[in-house]
């Protein structure tokens, strides 16, 4: 099958400027089944850890956070503009998936949104 198609392109005329056909796609060109990229994550005294994270518009994240400190009010996260409200359990790792679908910043947050970090969607 694959010989056959490869004998058939050879065989095609060479069209000027045409890429050559055994060009790979390019990753712009790739499904939107991406693999999820995880991002550990852990809240501290001194609250979200990290508090700013750049990631790219339409890739899935897996966010893993473990909450650390029984000294803050961040029992929880809240993902502005979502319905992502979970429960953080001390020293329990908690998975969020989550996958930004517009450039820009979004915010999580304890659920009074004192203790916050933010997403850089690009
Ligand atoms: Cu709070």
């Amino acid at each position: 099958m694959n010989a056959i198609l490869l004998a058939a392109l050879l065989a095609a005329p060479v069209t000027a400027g045409a890429p050559a056909a055994a060009t790979p796609p390019s990753a712009a060109d790739a499904p939107a089944t991406q693999l999820a990229r995880t991002i550990k994550m852990t809240v501290t005294k001194k609250g979200f850890q990290p508090a700013s994270v750049k990631v790219k518009k339409g890739q899935p994240l897996h966010l893993l956070i473990t909450r650390k400190t029984d000294e803050t009010c961040a029992t929880e996260i809240e993902i502005q503009d979502t319905k992502i409200s979970t429960d953080l359990p001390l020293n329990k790792e908690v998975a969020v998936d989550y996958t930004p679908t517009t450039s820009g910043e979004v915010r999580y947050a304890c659920s009074m949104g004192m203790i916050s970090g933010v997403l850089l969607v690009e």
